[in-house]
């Protein structure tokens, strides 16, 4: 099945349970996604226009209309996580997937939300961000009772404002949080919103972290700053999808940081506005233009851009161990070392030896080393020109003037006009021009050694 027969059959099931009244008094049926894709926006209720968030590599939780009331159930789960291809993860999170999926309403909406716990141990949900009842923050043992195993609980507030915001659990949050439980919530404007632009492409994704020792399935639990999996929508590059959009478009992106550190975001070939965060929208006076937004932990930032120039645009964090997966954090610097006779001998124990990084690292990222099971390369990806030598939070905002409204699709590598790609020169080599020793700029006093200035002042 497809993810738009999926979301086609949901709406379906949903439609046909709040009509019988028995159903009512049940609980939601449970959406589950345990794929890894992109899922199609879910469109938006009649009545309701909004242009729908793309969850990156996720998927927004259908709902049904109870007597005027949005519900929702989330179910807290042990979830199994393709992190890329190749690397599998157990991970909690909720309805079949981490993160959570996206829940997405508009201003003055009344939400229910169903949480039924399926994890070993006690959770909450908490609506980070939101104007709502103290009773309903989640904050477990503080505003409520924890979720113990095995039951549901059920929280309901108004949707006061429009904007960004997540949810995670306000209990044993190292493990949780560690573990994938996180997810994101899209409060739409109803009607036309003075700070709130009309957008074509909206997009959303968590950033998270793991800590995943080469060859092992679970995060261990208890890092605090060691982390070798850094992850969009629990997924690495080359396992996160891109960004397709059309030219011209108005883009937005949303972005929530759930690890313990701060995460720059990125974007090139564009400048971009801040256009709200987790207090709202922002102002257009207090906007100014960025390519770089430092997202700090628990920080929502969205950003927006109008994609006016075609191309592969690399979206990534700039913190370069953050474009990176396991395995590469712990090799010593080689540059320069000469470990010729070393890796002949060594080779004659070992015969899968090599001895790397002498004249930099990027040999890594086409190397086929032995790595093992379930164990993601340091540095991967392919594109049209070679190895992308990247991992981690990267991916690419691809800008096509043909991209159809509505189509989210992969349009495939962007091919360069002539003459507008980076070539090889050939030509002779120029001499080399040295500058003469104490040369001074024209205009500009010249320096002097005090031992000189003292012989000049005879
Ligand atoms: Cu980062």
């Amino acid at each position: 099945m497809n993810r738009r027969n999926f979301f086609t059959s949901a709406a379906t099931t949903v439609a046909a349970a709040s009509v019988a009244h028995s159903a009512l008094a049940a609980l939601p049926d449970v959406a589950q996604q345990t794929g890894s894709a992109t899922a199609a926006p879910l469109p938006a209720p009649a009545g309701q226009p909004y242009n729908p968030v793309v969850t990156l590599n996720g998927w927004t939780l259908p709902w049904r209309m109870n007597a005027g009331v949005k519900e929702f159930h989330l179910v807290a789960e042990p979830v199994v996580r393709e992190i890329a291809p190749g690397m599998q993860v157990n991970m909690w999170g909720y309805n079949g997937q981490s993160p959570g999926p996206t829940i997405e309403v508009v201003e003055g909406d009344r939400v229910r939300i169903f949480v039924t716990n399926r994890l070993p141990e006690h959770t909450t949900v908490h609506w980070h961000g939101q104007r709502l009842p103290n009773g309903m923050d989640g904050v477990g043992g503080i505003t409520q009772p924890q979720i113990p195993s095995g039951k549901t609980y059920v929280y309901e507030f108004t949707a006061r404002r429009p904007g960004t915001f997540m949810y995670h659990p306000h209990a044993d949050e190292m493990v949780q949080l560690a573990m994938g439980m996180m997810g994101m919530w899209i409060t739409h404007p109803k009607g036309r919103h003075p700070l709130i632009a009309p957008v074509q492409r909206d997009f959303c994704f968590l950033i998270g972290a793991f800590d995943v020792e080469p060859g092992a399935r679970t995060p261990r639990v208890n890092t605090m700053l060691d982390f070798n999996l850094w992850a969009w929508n629990s997924r690495v590059f080359p396992g996160i999808d891109t960004l397709n959009v059309r030219l011209g478009d108005r883009v937005r992106i949303r972005i929530g940081n759930l690890t313990m550190t701060n995460h720059p975001i990125h974007l090139h070939g564009f400048e971009f506005e801040v256009t709200g965060t987790d207090g709202g929208p922002v102002p257009p006076a207090a906007r100014w233009p960025e390519v770089t937004t430092d997202i700090a932990v628990g920080q929502m930032r969205q950003i927006e851009f109008v994609a006016d120039a075609q191309g592969d645009w690399a979206l990534h964090c700039h913190k370069s161990h953050h474009t990176m997966n396991a395995m590469g954090h712990d090799v010593p610097t080689m540059l320069g070392v000469d470990h010729g006779g070393l890796e002949r001998k060594i080779r004659a124990i070992v015969p899968d030896y090599m001895a790397m990084g002498d004249k930099g690292m990027a040999d890594m990222g086409a190397m086929e080393m032995p790595l093992p099971d379930n164990t993601l390369p340091m540095m991967g990806g392919q594109g049209p020109f070679g190895p992308a030598e990247m991992g981690g939070m990267f991916s690419l905002l691809k800008v096509r003037r043909g991209q159809l409204p509505g189509d989210y699709g992969d349009p495939g590598w962007y091919q360069h006009p002539p003459g507008t790609r980076a070539a090889e020169w050939s030509g002779d080599a120029p001499d080399t021009v040295r500058a003469a020793p104490g040369a001074t700029v024209p205009g500009m006093p010249s320096v002097r050694k005090p031992g000189a200035e003292h012989e000049g002042h005879h």
